[in-house]
């Protein structure tokens, strides 16, 4: 008998730690077809999301401080419009680091004493974070985390309904996140939220707007390198994760506008001809030079096609708000 020497042995471990997970089902799939691609979630590992938070505080990346800008002059009239008179309770979709979500917080403490704050995240280690700082930073703010995939599956009564019949949920999706979504995704992603609220609870929108095209660039292509690093990062979480051996220097990060799409697209491209072993999917991958993986996309929208999109989903417009060069939208839906 032969025994397998401690590379096989190694192959074999890697195999059955992963070959089952999400992770290494989604590089399969993405990466046995041609054109390459990866999904853009394979992004937020631990350094990923860290990296993410260091693009949110680069000049070029308008999007976080826009946004900001927009829910600091308006978060009261936002929570107003949401409330219609009656007691809110604030969901956040992803809430990551929740950092733009207090000035929403509290505008609601202000208008109601007290307000339940329920973010959603798949990582359980990041809604710990957040309901920490949270509870610490904003007196009358109780957090009550949801680990769930809300793409996937939104359940916010898991816990139980809501306790006073006169209470309205308002769900933030802000940051543009809905833009990584293909417009029939975002609109299956906006379906799936407005099936688990009732008439009269809201949805606030965030969403960023087409502007010139080396601005779009810039952003996703900082001088800085943080972009670049944040997208190879994919490729160096398969290493880790999968068993895989590319090379990070043998591929270069790519932005580019679609201009039929409206949408910014993120590549990892070959540097040369070159093949990537997967050990834990048992698969070798080719690469021609100059062969790109897509793994992103950024949807940036027209005037007037996020109230579209909410009308679609079962919402009714009932407010937009803008910064003064028309850079990013936030909009309130009413769930009809
Ligand atoms: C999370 N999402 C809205 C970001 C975006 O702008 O599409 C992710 C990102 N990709 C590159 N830079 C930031």
């Amino acid at each position: 008998m032969t025994l397998p020497n401690s590379e096989a042995i190694l192959e074999i471990l890697v195999a059955n730690r992963t070959e089952a997970g999400p992770v290494a089902a989604a590089v399969r799939e993405g990466l046995s077809t041609r054109p390459r691609r990866l999904p853009p979630w394979l992004f937020y590992d631990e350094a990923g999301s860290l990296l993410f938070e260091r693009i949110t505080e680069l000049p070029e990346y308008y999007l976080t401080r826009t946004e900001r800008g927009i829910l600091a002059a308006h978060s009261s009239d936002m929570i107003d419009l949401a409330a219609g008179g009656k007691r809110l309770r604030i969901v956040e979709l992803g809430a990551g680091s929740a950092d733009k979500t207090r000035l929403l917080l509290a505008a609601a403490v202000e208008a109601q004493g007290q307000v339940l704050y329920e973010p959603v995240d798949v990582s359980a280690t990041a809604l710990d974070a957040a309901r920490e700082r949270i509870e610490r930073e904003i007196p009358g703010v109780t957090v009550a985390p949801r680990v769930m995939d809300y793409v996937h599956g939104l359940d916010l009564d898991a816990e139980g309904p809501l306790e006073e019949l006169d209470e309205r949920r308002l769900v933030l999706y802000i940051g543009s996140s809905i833009g990584n979504f293909d417009l029939e995704d975002a609109n299956r992603v906006l379906l799936g939220v407005r099936g688990v609220l009732r008439p009269g609870d809201a949805l606030l929108l965030g969403v960023d707007l087409v502007k010139t095209v080396p601005t779009l660039l810039a952003a996703y292509d900082d001088q800085a390198g943080v972009t670049a690093e944040f997208n190879l990062n994919v490729l160096a979480r398969l290493n880790r994760e999968l068993g895989a051996n590319f090379n990070l220097k043998a591929f270069r990060h790519k932005a580019v506008w679609d201009a039929v799409h409206s949408r910014m697209e993120m590549y990892l491209e070959s540097l040369s001809a070159q093949k990537v072993r997967i050990r834990a999917l048992g698969l070798e991958v080719e690469f021609a030079p100059g062969e790109r993986i897509h793994t992103e996309n950024s949807y940036k929208y027209a005037p007037g096609q996020a109230e579209r999109m909410l009308e679609n989903a079962g919402f009714a417009a009932v407010g937009c708000w803008t910064d003064a060069e028309r850079w990013f939208a936030v909009c309130l839906g009413r769930a009809e």
